[in-house]
C-alpha cells in the first residue's frame, strides 16, 4: 500500500500550488519543475525540491517530455501529476510515464487516448446509452456521406475536428451553399492545427449552455458524482464564470444528465477525476459532447459544495487506494461560484497584460477562497497563460453567492498590471446573471453592447 512516495508536478502557476497543497495534506514530498522565467515562482519557493527544466517556451520546458522524466529520475519522484493544459491530455506521455514505472496521476493512457479523439468518444458513448448530439456515426470520409447526414438532421450544422476538442477547429455551416467549402476548410485546418484531417457532424445547437458532470472513479470500480457546473460564461472558448449548481436546471432534468454522465464514465471503467461535457438546448434537452480526463480549472467550484478535496483523491487513485465514500455520502451544499481573474486588458479586445505587480490585496473572509500563485513585487510572464487567480465563493443560496462575490470582487486589488477585475464586476451585476438568463453567447453580446 502506498507506492507513491514523491510527485513531481508537471506543471506551473496556480494549479502546480495547488498540487502541492493537496501533496502536504497527504504527506507526500514534492518537486517542483520550472523554466528559467518561472525561477522566482511561487511554486518553486513551497514544493520541497525544484529542478530548472529549461528555458521560458512551454515546448521547451513544461511540454518536453524527456526533461520532466530526467527530473523525475533525477529527484527519485515517483509519481507526476500533470495538472490541466500542458501534457495532461497527451496519451502518448502518460504511456512513456507507465513504461518507465512512474504513476501517472490520472486514467490510463488508453483512456485519455478514447476520449481525445472526439469522434471515437462520441460512439463508444453513443454505445454506453448516453444521448449524443444528433450526427455521424464516426469521421466522415468524403462529400457523399456528408450530404447523406445533412439531409437527415438539417441545417444548421456544425462540423468538428475529431482531434480537436475545446472550440478548436470548429465550423459551423448553415446552409447548402456554404457546406463543401466549409467541409474542405475544417478538414484543412484540422489537419494543420492535430496533424490529423478527420472530421465529424453534429446537428448546430442554438443558444445552448454548457453543463458538465464532475465525476471520481477509483481502480476497484467505485465511482461518484459532485454534481454539475453551469460554465456557459465564456469568451472565445475560455471560460470566464462557472458555478454550480447549474441555474437552468430543474431536480428532474438534473437527476437524469448526472446519471447518463455516471453511466457514460462507468461504462469505460474511468478511474480518476474527470468531467463529462454536456451541451443544454432551450428546452433542457442534453447532449454529450466530450470528456476531460484532466483536473480542471473550476474543479473548485465542485469542492466548495462537496468539501472534497478532488486532487488528493485523484492522487490516491492514482496509488490504487479505494474509494472511502459512497454517493449516499456526498452532500452538495448550497451555491459555489468561480470567476477566473486575468492579466489583460478588456478595454482592448482582451490583450493579454503581462508585467510587474507592485502591489495587491487579495479578498478573503467567511465563504471566499482564492487560488493563485501572484504576489507583490511577482512579474507576470508573457510567455504563459493570463489567468492568475481564481476566486471562488460559497452561499448558502445563488443570490448570497452573488453577494458574497460583488464583495470579494471590491476587496481584490492588483496594481501594476491590467486585469479583467472590473468587466467581472460589471458582468456578475448584469440583470441576465443574476437571473441565471444566459447562454454561451452571452459574454460576446454583453461585450458588444457596453
Ligand atoms: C457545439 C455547439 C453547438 N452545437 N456543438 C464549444 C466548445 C466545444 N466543447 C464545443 N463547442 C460548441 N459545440 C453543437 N453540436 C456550440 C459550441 C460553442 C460554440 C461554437 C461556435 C462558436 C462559439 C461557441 C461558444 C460556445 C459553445
Amino acid at each position: 500500500m502506498g507506492k507513491i512516495t514523491k510527485v513531481l508536478i508537471a506543471n506551473r502557476g496556480e494549479i502546480a500550488l495547488r498540487i502541492i497543497r493537496s501533496c502536504k495534506d497527504l504527506n507526500i514530498p514534492t518537486v517542483a519543475v520550472f523554466s528559467t522565467a518561472d525561477k522566482n515562482s511561487s511554486h518553486v519557493a513551497f514544493s520541497d525540491e525544484a529542478i530548472c527544466i529549461g528555458p521560458p517556451s512551454a515546448r521547451e520546458s513544461y511540454l518536453k517530455i524527456p526533461a520532466i522524466l530526467t527530473a523525475a529520475e533525477i529527484s527519485g519522484a515517483n509519481a507526476i501529476h500533470p495538472g490541466y493544459g500542458f501534457l495532461a491530455e497527451n496519451a502518448e506521455f502518460a504511456k512513456i510515464c507507465q513504461e518507465s514505472n512512474i504513476v501517472f496521476i490520472g486514467p490510463s493512457s488508453d483512456i485519455i487516448g478514447l476520449m481525445g479523439n472526439k469522434s471515437n468518444a462520441r460512439a463508444r458513448m453513443l454505445k454506453a446509452g448516453v444521448s449524443i448530439v444528433p450526427g455521424s456515426s464516426g469521421n466522415i470520409e468524403d462529400e457523399l456521406e456528408l450530404k447523406k447526414i445533412v439531409k437527415k438532421i438539417g441545417y444548421p450544422i456544425i462540423i468538428k475536428a475529431s482531434s480537436g476538442g475545446g472550440g478548436k477547429g470548429m465550423r459551423v455551416v448553415k446552409n447548402e451553399k456554404d457546406l463543401l467549402k466549409n467541409f474542405k476548410m475544417a478538414q484543412s485546418e484540422a489537419k494543420n492545427a492535430f496533424n490529423d484531417k478527420s472530421v465529424y457532424v453534429e446537428k448546430y445547437i442554438e443558444e445552448p449552455h454548457h453543463i458538465e458532470v464532475q465525476l471520481l472513479g477509483d481502480k476497484h470500480g467505485n465511482m461518484i458524482h459532485l454534481g454539475e457546473r453551469d460554465c456557459s460564461l465564456q469568451r472565445k472558448h475560455q471560460k470566464m464564470i462557472e458555478e454550480s449548481p447549474s441555474p437552468i436546471l430543474n431536480d428532474e432534468k438534473r437527476k437524469k444528465i448526472i446519471a447518463e454522465a455516471v453511466r457514460g464514465a462507468k461504462a469505460i471503467g474511468y478511474d480518476s477525476a474527470g468531467t463529462m461535457e454536456f451541451i443544454v438546448d432551450k428546452n433542457l434537452n442534453y447532449y454529450f459532447m466530450e470528456m476531460n480526463t484532466r483536473i480542471q480549472v473550476e474543479h473548485t467550484v465542485s469542492e466548495m459544495r462537496s468539501g472534497i478535496d478532488l486532487v488528493a483523491k485523484q492522487i490516491q487513485f492514482a496509488d490504487d487506494k479505494k474509494l472511502n465514500l459512497q454517493q449516499k455520502d456526498v452532500t452538495l451544499n448550497g451555491h459555489a461560484i468561480e470567476v477566473r481573474i486575468n492579466a489583460e486588458d478588456p478595454l482592448e479586445n482582451f490583450l493579454p497584460s503581462p508585467g510587474k505587480i507592485k502591489n495587491m490585496h487579495l479578498p478573503g473572509g467567511f465563504g471566499i477562497r482564492v487560488d493563485t500563485f501572484i504576489f507583490p513585487n511577482y512579474v507576470i510572464s508573457p510567455y504563459y497563460d493570463s489567468m492568475i487567480a481564481k476566486l471562488i465563493v460559497y452561499g448558502e443560496t445563488r443570490s448570497m453567492a452573488i453577494n458574497r462575490l460583488n464583495r470579494a470582487l471590491d476587496e481584490f486589488w492588483i496594481d501594476g498590471i491590467k486585469t479583467n477585475i472590473f468587466f467581472l464586476k460589471e458582468l456578475v451585476n448584469t440583470i441576465e446573471f443574476k437571473k441565471g438568463n444566459y447562454n454561451t453567447h452571452f459574454i460576446e453580446e454583453f461585450i458588444s453592447k457596453r
